[in-house]
C-alpha cells in the first residue's frame, strides 16, 4: 500500500515510534521534526485554535512559533465579544481585533470572527436596556460595524452563539425576550449584508445531541425558508474523555450536511476532570471540594492513553466526513490555557488539548496525525 508522505520520512519514523509506544512521549523530539497539524490535514479541513491576547501581541513567546506552524485558523477566545469590542453605546474597540487581522495576515491564518451576538458577555449598557427600541437600534448597529469594520477580512462569523436550550427549544435570552424569535434569522440578514463575502455561521454546545440538534436543525431552516444566507453551523465540541458522543456526532455531521451547509467543530476540547454536568455553559457552576482536582501533580497514564484513544477516534471520524467538515478549531494552543482549568470550578490542573503545559506535542497529537497513515 502506497502512503502520500505529508512530512519527511524522519519525521514520520519518530511520529511512528511515539504512537506506537516505543519511545516516552516526553521532549525527546526536536522541534523541527515535530509534525505539523496544518499540513497534516491540508487537503482535508483547517485546523484552528483559540487566540488570547498574549498569542495575538505574540508575548507568549513559545505560542508565537508553535501557532504558525501548528494552524492555518484562528477563533478569538474572548476579544470579539460585544462586552470588549463594544463596551459602551456608540463607542467600538478595535484595537485588539485589529491586532488578530493582522497577525491572521502575516502568518497566513484564516480568522474566524467570535460571536456576533450572544446573550453571555454581552456590555453592561445593553444589559440594562429596557427599551425594546433601544435594544433593537443597539442590535442592529451592532451587527452592521462590527461585521462591517472587518469585510472582506476575516473569512467566517460566529453570526449567533448558542440560542438553543438543551431541549432543542429557544433560550430565553434578552434577544428572544425583546426581539422575538426572529432575531436569528434578522442576525443573518444584517450580517451577510455587512460583509457578504464572509461564511456565516450558527454555532452552539451540544447541539450534537437529538434534542438540541432536532431545535438546531428547524432553526437553520427557517433562516433558509426566509432566503437568508446561512453557510454553516459549528458543533462546539466541548468533550469528556471516555464519553465522547460518536455516533451522535457522526448523525449530526450528516444530517446538518444534508441542509446543504457544512459543518465545523468550533472550540473542541476532552476534559478529564470530575464533572456532574454536560455542555459549556458559563453560568453554570460547581461547588469546589479536593476530590475535584485530582490530576494536579500529573495525568496518570491510563487517562493520557484514554484522551488519546478519544482524539484518535474523533479525527478519524472527521476524516471519513472530510467533504463536509470546513474546519476543526481547538479551544486554545496548550492545557495551560484552556478555560477549563477555571471552570465549572476555579484552581483546576486540566488536561484537554493536544499540547502540554511545556508546549510539547502529547500522545494525542500523534494518535491524531497519525488517523492519516489510513
Ligand atoms: O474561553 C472563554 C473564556 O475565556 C471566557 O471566560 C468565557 C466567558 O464568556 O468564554 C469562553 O469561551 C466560550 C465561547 O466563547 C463560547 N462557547 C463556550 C466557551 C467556553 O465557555
Amino acid at each position: 500500500m502506497r502512503y502520500k508522505l505529508f512530512c519527511s520520512p524522519k519525521t514520520l519514523a519518530a511520529a511512528l515510534l511515539l504512537v506506537t509506544g516505543c519511545v516516552a512521549p516526553s521532549k525527546q523530539v526536536p522541534a523541527q521534526q515535530i509534525p505539523s497539524l496544518k499540513d497534516a490535514f491540508k487537503n482535508d479541513f483547517l485546523i484552528g485554535t483559540a487566540l488570547n491576547v498574549a498569542h495575538i501581541q505574540e508575548r507568549d513567546q513559545k505560542a508565537a512559533v508553535l501557532i504558525p506552524k501548528q494552524f492555518n485558523a484562528a477563533t478569538p477566545e474572548n476579544i470579539m465579544k460585544a462586552e470588549h469590542i463594544h463596551p459602551e453605546w456608540g463607542r467600538y474597540d478595535f484595537d485588539m481585533p485589529d491586532k488578530l487581522v493582522e497577525y491572521g495576515k502575516k502568518n497566513n491564518i484564516s480568522i474566524n470572527a467570535h460571536t456576533l451576538i450572544w446573550h453571555s458577555q454581552m456590555p453592561a449598557f445593553a444589559r440594562r436596556m429596557q427599551s425594546v427600541d433601544s435594544f433593537r437600534t443597539f442590535f442592529n448597529e451592532h451587527i452592521k460595524t462590527v461585521a462591517g469594520r472587518y469585510k472582506g477580512k476575516v473569512q467566517s462569523w460566529d453570526v449567533v452563539n448558542e440560542a438553543l436550550n438543551e431541549d432543542g427549544t429557544m433560550r430565553r435570552s434578552p434577544f428572544l425576550q425583546k426581539l422575538g424569535p426572529d432575531f436569528v434569522t434578522e442576525a443573518f440578514r444584517l450580517a451577510a449584508a455587512a460583509d457578504p463575502q464572509a461564511q456565516l455561521y450558527y454555532n452552539d454546545y451540544n447541539n450534537e445531541q437529538p434534542a438540541k440538534r432536532a431545535g438546531c436543525i428547524a432553526l437553520i431552516k427557517k433562516v433558509q425558508d426566509a432566503g437568508v444566507k446561512i453557510d454553516g453551523v459549528g458543533i462546539q465540541g466541548h468533550w469528556h474523555v471516555g464519553r465522547v458522543p460518536f455516533q451522535h456526532i457522526e448523525e449530526s455531521i450528516e444530517q446538518y450536511a444534508a441542509l446543504g451547509i457544512k459543518v465545523a467543530f468550533t472550540e473542541l476540547d476532552i476534559e478529564v476532570l470530575p464533572r456532574n454536568f454536560q455542555g459549556a455553559d458559563v453560568n453554570q457552576r460547581m461547588q469546589d471540594n479536593p476530590g475535584l482536582n485530582p490530576y494536579k501533580d500529573g495525568l496518570p497514564d491510563s487517562v493520557q492513553q484514554q484522551l488519546a484513544k478519544d482524539y484518535q477516534q474523533l479525527f478519524e471520524l472527521f476524516l471519513k466526513h472530510k467533504d463536509k467538515i470546513s474546519r476543526v478549531t481547538f479551544w486554545g494552543v496548550t492545557d495551560g490555557d484552556s478555560w477549563l482549568n477555571g471552570w465549572p470550578v476555579r484552581g483546576r490542573t486540566n488536561y484537554p488539548l493536544l499540547f502540554d503545559r511545556n508546549y510539547e506535542p502529547k500522545p494525542a497529537f500523534y494518535k491524531v496525525v497519525a488517523t492519516k497513515r489510513k
